[in-house]
């Protein structure tokens, strides 16, 4: 029987019965679920949603704009293996979330846009109900599934459904669209608790074939210079263990992608993160684990990757069509991370030839020898700083804290960090995914310490910041210990650039010069500090993260420092007509 059945009715015969609602239900689906946290903004038909999760003992962070609502619960689900959850209201509140619902879904994080929406009468007849909004129809397409509840006894298949088209598979983005009315709707209280699903095995174990397995290590044992790519699917399968066994006993070379990064820690002899053009030149067989040929790495082909058709690919992922979809996989092997692995170690058995010594050192010493070169740049204390000097003194403070988590977003500020900043543990460095999305970094910082209550590090560009800057007064609010820095170089990319047009307008990537980002935090009761130098850098950071106090730093970034658009200048078109 729910435990928060809503209230009582007297039936015909005179006997008194109870009875439960719509809102009730959705909660005691969602905790029945185990789903206990709630990202969102409130709002018409959702206020009281919200109110009585709280009553009921979910906690409902309050957020300032759903987007950063969405991409909280987006990398709760990524941190959790289990949907993130977003409630917003109708239309615009939707709309809002949506963006972080389609990244959700292109990132593999499983999260559930819940959103109130207008009555399906009105709506399907256009006749201009508060906000009005076709959801479902819109969401579709940007998700991976949705649903629509209208009767108060579907809410627990709404929700296990739900539950499941996010979590199972490739996870990704779910929509479940809440009309005003359901949520008003009565119902008799133990026909409602009847109806309530307790999802068992959400996401099953997908045993790959042992003849894709025995393809694969055939491949893999041909190889003179193999590598293993390391992608986010790896450290959201939370196999930490058995691919750090499949590295090492395999003694192969790795090259984690960004959010893999510190899956086995950065400073592994194996890693091959500072050897990376080398290894993708050379090797000869490249195997994927939960990463996808995508433009981050150049679609699998192209100069970077050598000769053509000098490499082989296995490719671990459990997306059946993920395999081939940019180059020929010679050995594609489908099935969830830690079932594949597992059985690659067992067929690999005692027996194992390591990957040749010669190919192992050769990426070593390519490896130590970039990391020597760009050691003293690191060192360098310049006022205004360079992304060098200031990331070199947060480099130290994230190798002394492992636990910590490292939120990371901007252009310059992203491509430095990433390269700079050594990760220890797996699923501690969250950042902009495969869209390369900015405004990713409140709604992460704020999630990561929300479920974890571990401290976080956010290093951010000033633009970047700016997509999700108000969320300091949640961080606030919620006295998370969160520690946000703001490279700060007065704009996109560089601050230096100036109106070609002559006229009096800044220049479009140019910002405010000299801009106090440390004092938005200082409105709402957390400390600002405005840093100029590496030591200070450190020192503010280091007294954040120790004591736990929101903090914001506005570290000074010489403007000039940059690049534009930091590593993928490339990607921008040019323009076949001369410049002026
Ligand atoms: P990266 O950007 O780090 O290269 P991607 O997001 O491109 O990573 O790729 C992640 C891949 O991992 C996706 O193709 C997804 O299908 C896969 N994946 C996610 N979770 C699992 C899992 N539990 N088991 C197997 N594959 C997974
Ligand atoms: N809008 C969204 C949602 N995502 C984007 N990626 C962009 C716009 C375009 N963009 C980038 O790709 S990076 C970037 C923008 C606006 C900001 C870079 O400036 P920054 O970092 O201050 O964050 P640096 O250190 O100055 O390079
Ligand atoms: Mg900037």
């Amino acid at each position: 029987m729910s435990t928060t059945a809503a209230a009582k009715e007297t039936a015909a015969s005179g006997a008194e019965r109870e009875l439960t609602d719509g809102f009730h239900l959705v909660i005691d689906a969602l905790k029945l679920n185990g789903l206990d946290t709630i990202y969102g903004v409130p709002g018409i038909p959702i206020t009281d949603l919200g109110r009585m999760a709280q009553a009921a003992g979910i906690r409902v962070i309050s957020f300032r704009h759903e987007q950063n609502a969405g991409y909280a619960a987006a990398i709760a689900g990524y941190l959790n293996k289990k949907p993130g959850i977003c409630l917003t209201v109708s239309a615009p509140g939707f709309l809002n979330g949506l963006t972080a619902l389609a990244n959700a879904t292109t990132n593999c994080f499983p999260m559930i846009l819940i959103s109130g929406s207008s009555e399906r009468e009105i709506v399907d007849l256009q006749q201009g109900d508060y906000e009005e909004m076709d959801q479902l129809a819109i969401a579709k397409p940007l998700c991976k599934a949705a649903y629509r509840v209208l009767h108060a006894e579907d809410i627990g298949i709404g929700i296990a459904r739900a539950i499941r088209a996010a979590v199972s598979g490739r996870p990704g983005g779910v929509y479940l669209d809440l009309p005003a009315k359901l949520l008003g709707q009565a119902i008799d209280a133990e026909k409602g608790a009847r109806s309530l699903v307790k999802v068992i095995d959400a996401a099953p174990a997908q045993i790959p074939a042992p003849a894709a397995v025995a393809r694969a290590l055939e491949v893999i044992r041909s190889a003179k210079r193999p590598l293993v790519i390391l992608g986010k699917g790896a450290a959201y399968a939370q196999a930490d263990d058995a691919i750090r066994s499949l590295v090492e006993r395999s003694g192969i070379p790795y090259l984690p992608m960004s959010m893999a990064k510190g899956l086995l820690p950065d400073d592994h002899p194996l890693s091959a993160g500072a050897a990376r053009s080398l290894v993708l030149q050379e090797a000869d067989v490249v195997v994927m684990i939960g990463a996808r040929l995508n433009w981050l790495l150049s679609h699998g082909k192209g100069k970077q990757w050598g000769a053509p058709g000098s490499k082989r690919f296995v490719q671990i992922d459990i997306e059946p069509r993920e395999m081939d979809s940019n180059v020929e996989i010679a050995a594609p092997v489908v099935g969830d991370i830690g079932s594949c692995v597992s059985a690659l170690l067992t067929a690999m058995g005692s027996g194992w030839q390591a990957a040749p010594a010669e190919w192992v050192k050769e990426v070593r010493s390519k490896a130590e020898d970039n990391i020597a070169r760009m050691a003293p740049r690191l060192m360098n204390n310049n006022a205004p700083m360079d992304y060098h000097g200031a990331l070199g003194a947060l480099r130290t403070i994230v190798k002394d804290r492992p636990d910590a988590f490292l939120v990371n977003e901007g252009a310059n500020t992203l491509d430095f960090a990433r390269s700079i900043i050594d990760m220890y543990r797996p699923r501690k460095r969250l950042d902009v995914g495969t869209w390369g999305v900015m405004g990713i970094g409140m709604g992460f910082s704020i999630a990561a310490a929300v479920e974890t209550g571990k401290p976080v590090l956010a290093v951010v560009g000033d633009s970047a910041f700016g997509f999700s800057g108000m969320e300091v007064e949640t961080i606030c609010r919620y006295k998370l210990p969160v520690c946000v820095v703001v490279f700060n170089n007065n704009g996109i990319y560089r601050g230096s650039d100036v109106n070609p047009g002559g006229g009096s307008d800044a220049a479009t990537t140019v910002f405010v010069k000299g801009a106090r980002y440390d004092r938005m935090m200082e409105a709402f009761g957390g400390r600002g500090v405005n840093a100029t130098t590496p030591d200070e850098l450190a020192r503010a950071v280091n007294a954040a993260l120790d004591s736990g106090t929101p903090t914001l730093v506005n570290a000074v970034i010489d403007e000039n420092a940059g690049t534009e658009s930091g590593r993928i200048g490339n990607l921008n078109p040019q323009s076949v007509v001369k410049k002026k």
